[in-house]
């Protein structure tokens, strides 16, 4: 058998034996403690053309780029003439080289020496591997394959996983929601369904918080510093609110945002029972992971912040931040505030928010109205004659006023709206065109109520504030 194929073949099975003993002692997945590092390292061009390439594949991908930089590396040991001392010091590095990785944004609940463990044990697993017989390389490696492939599709599940022992209390059954467009065909549901909800992070899988040891500290420059149980927070009272979520990188066309019924405190009612002090100036908001985002308490007061709790009547899935996320409608996701919440902190400085280092500007940045043709789709072929054109808008949090839709170079037609839900929740519209066979290009944009302000019609990139331009698609009738 040729080097190369036996050190893959090697690398599989340490690789596998690696996830293993890393499951086996609760310790994080080396894996996923290594894509960690790129997605905290990744500079913005590439985070942010990846992003463009793969929407949320990212994670997954992520993933496999790791395992195929191990197996090659593998291959490459496969090649090396073996000596015990360069045994020893790959042993010596990647148990290092494990511990250094699980370090990594996990202050105080690190894994210990568990992921060294599992890293010097793959590697161990890799080396016997190499001198094993042909006959047990083969099996070896098959066995490796699957713990890895276990592992790579370990997020399958992320979007609806619901944590072990959450009830919403006090039992709070939602009204249905209604804008009057239910029988229009292939419009987005007026609430989207949490298997279609996007899930966006910079963490390779959620964290798993376990409610009855969860607590809300509310620090800094407050009189009367808090720790909130899970009860203790949802006895200051829940609120129902309607409200889009819409992260930074959701482009012309779309889904990175989701409308939700959530159910949340008043983030206000959190803080005033902590009696405020004067001097704090900007709050901050930090996950269960270190992760943090702030806010400046003037924008705290302008805008209806909550510490969310629910969403669509369940309580918030792990992966869209159980126990509980802090949600300001009308701020993009990822100045909106902490999933995973643990901590809300006043504060009189600026603080080094995560996205700071990483090359995007203080927030909090507003969602820009934006809208979106659902139907018919880009590319379609539709019989020709009057067709319905389908879509959402949304411009937290103060609503939708006017959507209209053009045809070619044609004038702007104004668009049948559906009862607004709320202001801060996406807008459903619909508008009849005659098509005449041939090709078609259909633009959309909708005015804020907010100013009377027209989508800002500029072609822009996501980053650093946010996509514009009209979303556009080409059909073609005959
Ligand atoms: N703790 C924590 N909270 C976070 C993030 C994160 O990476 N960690 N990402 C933010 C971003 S970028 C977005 S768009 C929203 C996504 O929320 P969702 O996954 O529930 O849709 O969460 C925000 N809150
Ligand atoms: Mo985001």
């Amino acid at each position: 058998m040729k080097g190369w194929i036996r050190g893959v073949a090697a690398a599989l099975a340490g690789l596998g034996t690696a996830e293993a003993l890393a499951a086996a002692t609760r310790s994080r997945s080396l894996i996923d403690a290594a894509g960690l590092l790129v997605v905290d390292i990744g500079p913005v061009p590439v985070v942010e053309r990846t992003i463009q390439v793969l929407k949320t594949a990212d994670k997954p991908v992520i993933r496999a780029s790791v395992a195929s930089t191990i197996l090659a590396a593998g291959g490459l040991l496969g090649t090396a003439p073996r000596r015990a001392s360069r045994d020893a010091l790959a042993v010596g590095a990647t148990a290092g080289i494990g511990a250094a990785l699980t370090r990594r944004r996990r202050e105080g609940h690190g894994d210990g020496w568990r992921p060294a463990l599992a890293a010097a044990g793959g590697t161990i697993g890799a080396l016997g591997a190499l001198t094993a017989p042909a006959a047990l390389l083969g099996p070896a490696a098959l066995l490796g394959a699957a713990g890895l492939a276990a592992s790579l599709v370990g997020q399958s599940r992320r979007r609806t996983a619901e944590p072990s022992a959450a009830t919403l209390r006090p039992e709070h059954p939602l009204p249905p929601a209604v804008d009057g467009a239910e029988d229009w065909p292939e419009v987005s549901p007026l609430l989207t369904p949490l298997e279609r909800f996007y899930v966006t992070d910079v963490n390779m899988r959620p964290p798993v918080v376990e409610p009855a040891g969860w607590r809300l500290a509310v620090t800094g420059a407050v009189g009367s510093p808090l720790s909130l149980s899970y009860d203790e927070l949802v006895d200051l009272g829940l609120v129902e609110f309607d409200a889009a979520l819409v992260c930074i990188h959701n482009r012309l066309g779309w889904d990175r945002l989701g409308n939700a019924r959530w159910l949340g405190v008043p983030l206000r009612r959190v803080l005033d029972s902590a009696a405020p002090d004067p001097s704090g100036s900007v709050l901050v908001a930090r996950a269960v992971d270190g992760w943090e985002v702030s806010m400046p308490l003037d924008t705290v007061d302008e805008l209806a912040g909550y510490v969310a709790v629910g969403m669509n009547g369940r309580p918030l899935t792990a992966a869209h931040g159980f126990p509980a996320r802090v949600f300001f409608p009308g701020i993009y996701g990822q100045y909106t505030g902490a999933k995973w919440l643990t901590e809300l902190r006043l504060q009189s400085r600026p603080n080094r928010d995560y996205w700071l280092p990483r090359g995007w500007a203080r927030g909090p940045v507003r969602v820009r109205p934006l809208s979106r043709i659902d139907a018919p789709a880009h590319r379609a072929h539709v019989p020709a004659g009057p067709v319905d054109v389908v879509g959402v808008a949304w411009a937290p949090p103060g609503g939708v006023s006017a959507v209209d839709l053009a045809m070619g170079g044609g004038p702007w037609i104004p668009a049948e709206l559906a009862t607004e839900l709320a202001p801060a929740s996406w807008r459903r519209w619909r508008v009849r065109v005659v098509l005449p066979a041939g090709g078609h290009t259909l633009r959309v944009r909708c005015t804020a109520r907010a100013g009377s302000q027209a989508q800002d019609p500029t072609p822009r990139p996501p980053f650093p504030t946010g996509a514009s331009g009209h979303h556009t698609i080409t059909v073609t009738a005959r």
